[in-house]
């Protein structure tokens, strides 16, 4: 339970995402959990009015791949944001500190370059528990916890909105 507004919030208020055209990249490593995630970013965009055959959605192998493929498709000026979802699970060696620290400084990277919103949607996590709770898909029933797809889908249809004022 936090204080009002200052909580993660998946509500925007009389905003409207018709028109945008939005870019979802997601990795296949985790792909049980990125699916349930990509899933819920997907509806919200479409909640809030981003036509479906204005959201493309494409894959790539892994989290460090996400910055380039962000790159690689926003140089075609076809979209007006981007949302870059998969999950890190830290294991035995440093190889979740390298890839978390690169694929973070290479998607906000790619978006001031662009000048274009990137969406931060890689979970980060320290176990696997970690990442189901995150997805609304932790406890006992499966059910438990946040998924945050549909903030990462706010998100994105809120700062494409301020890239046009
Ligand atoms: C190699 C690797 C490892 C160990 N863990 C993950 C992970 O938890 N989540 C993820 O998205 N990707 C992982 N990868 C793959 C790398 O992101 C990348 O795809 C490969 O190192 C190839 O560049």
């Amino acid at each position: 339970m936090g204080i009002k507004g200052l909580t993660a919030s998946t509500t925007l208020a009389s905003t409207s995402g018709a028109g945008l055209k939005v870019l979802v990249i997601h990795t296949r490593w985790n792909l049980s959990i990125v699916d349930t995630l990509t899933a819920a970013t997907v509806a919200k965009l479409i909640e809030l009015g981003v036509a479906s055959s204005d959201i493309t959605i494409k894959q790539v192998p892994g989290a460090y791949e996400l910055p380039f493929a962000a790159q690689a498709l926003l140089k075609t000026g076809a979209y007006d944001a981007a949302i870059a979802i998969g999950v890190l699970i830290k294991g035995d060696t440093m190889h979740f500190e390298y890839i978390a620290d690169a694929s973070t400084q290479g998607l906000m990277r790619v978006g001031l370059d662009a000048k274009l919103p990137v969406i931060f949607g890689i979970l980060t996590c320290l176990s696997e528990e970690q990442a189901l709770l995150r997805a609304g898909l932790g406890g006992p029933d499966g059910k438990s916890g946040h998924n945050h797809g549909a903030d990462w889908g706010v998100a994105a249809v809120e700062m494409a909105l301020l890239n046009k004022l």
